[in-house]
């Protein structure tokens, strides 16, 4: 009586999660939200993934693997070659009220009186949004939260725009301070992560950019405590099908490598359930470890263990004899009682349709 309920509950939490929740959810820096402009998730493209269609066009860069799915890695280097994002072509939709806001991991190649430029609205003019390692300006402005920003570590930034031409400044969910944006609403062009010809790209940005947001709002305070929340907490399971973490196609009785990865981030070594599962033409079928690693119909967790680092490992792959979509899950969340809970819960899906 007691595990019916148990399986019943957790395949209604799984449908809940599978009916309400996008494939790709458990891997974006930000959660889906109202009032954004365009989201650059930078898993492999410059496109925009809010559904808005206002791609950037990628000036270069190289996307690398990240803890959070892919990111854009771009190189100071000399000669400089070109890097960066433009989005010049929507430049008029940042005036007041707007939010930009980026996940970046720095690399410092130079000295504390350096500047790195993360933002400009004229690629021949020094003007612009610049990182220090140990501080943010409004270039020329003065600069903000000046020894706050330790060197190549992951940071996630907001600016905030409060009136016209003026921004607050955050910093991992803390106010660094406000300045002139320095740019007259709204800006001719809007160009990232690239130095302008001014300071003859010098003061170009080294490092890895996971996520771009622009919104047409001014974020709250709770809206960007909330977020750098999701980025302590976060878990990363991964799953992905012949190197893919989409979708991919097969013939039938073909085969497909599914394998999974774990990265608990600030969680390692708290205990969790474990689940593998998926969703076929046949039902719903999880793989267990006991009496030996295979796959059973129905919901169960494959083990109740602590979380832990796991890089690409290939699991067992269900035998394709139907035609259809079989999605894999790989999830964990952090309570070990055999049920899926979704206040924890992190997953990853991808589908292999069986042609
Ligand atoms: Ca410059
Ligand atoms: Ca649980």
């Amino acid at each position: 009586m007691k595990k019916s309920f148990v399986i019943i509950s957790a395949v209604v939490s799984l449908f809940v999660c599978l009916t309400t929740t996008p494939a790709v959810q458990a891997f974006e820096v930000f959660p889906p939200a109202d009032n954004v402009l365009a989201y650059f998730e930078f898993n492999g493209d410059a496109k925009d993934s809010s559904g808005n269609g206002r791609d950037a066009v990628l000036l270069g860069g190289e996307f690398i693997n990240t803890d959070w799915g892919k990111g854009l890695r771009i190189k100071k280097s000399e000669p400089q070659p070109p890097v960066g994002l433009d989005w010049n072509k929507y430049a008029a939709l940042l005036k007041h009220p707007y939010t930009v806001e980026m996940l970046l991991t720095p690399t410092d190649t130079g000295d504390q009186s350096d500047w790195f430029k993360i933002f400009g609205w004229n690629d021949v003019a020094d003007a612009g949004w610049y990182y220090k390692n140990n501080g943010i300006q409004a270039y020329p402005n003065d600069t903000i939260g000046d020894g706050k920003i330790p060197s190549k570590t992951r940071m996630y930034l907001a600016f905030v725009s409060t009136g016209k031409n003026m921004v607050d400044v955050y910093y991992n969910g803390t106010k660094l301070g406000s300045t002139a944006s320095s740019f007259t609403e709204p800006p001719a062009s809007a160009i990232f992560f690239r130095d302008d010809s001014t300071t003859a790209r010098g003061e170009q940005l080294d490092g890895t950019v996971e996520a771009l947001r622009i919104s047409n709002v001014s974020r709250s305070v709770d809206e960007i405590t909330a977020q750098q929340k999701r980025l302590d907490g976060r878990v990363v399971a991964d799953i992905s099908a012949n190197g893919s973490a989409r979708t991919i196609s097969i013939d039938k009785n073909g085969k497909a490598s599914i394998k999974i990865s774990l990265h608990p981030v600030t969680k390692t070594g708290q205990s969790g359930d474990w689940w593998i599962l998926a969703s076929t033409p046949g039902g719903v079928y999880s793989l267990v470890a006991s009496p030996t690693l295979g796959w059973v119909q129905g919901v169960q967790s494959i083990i109740q263990a602590p979380l832990q680092i796991i890089p690409d490992v290939e699991i067992p792959a269900l035998p394709a004899t139907s035609s259809g979509d079989y999605t894999y899950y790989f999830a964990v969340d952090l309570k070990p009682n055999a049920t899926i809970d979704m206040d924890s819960l992190a997953y990853g899906s991808v589908t292999v349709q069986v042609k």
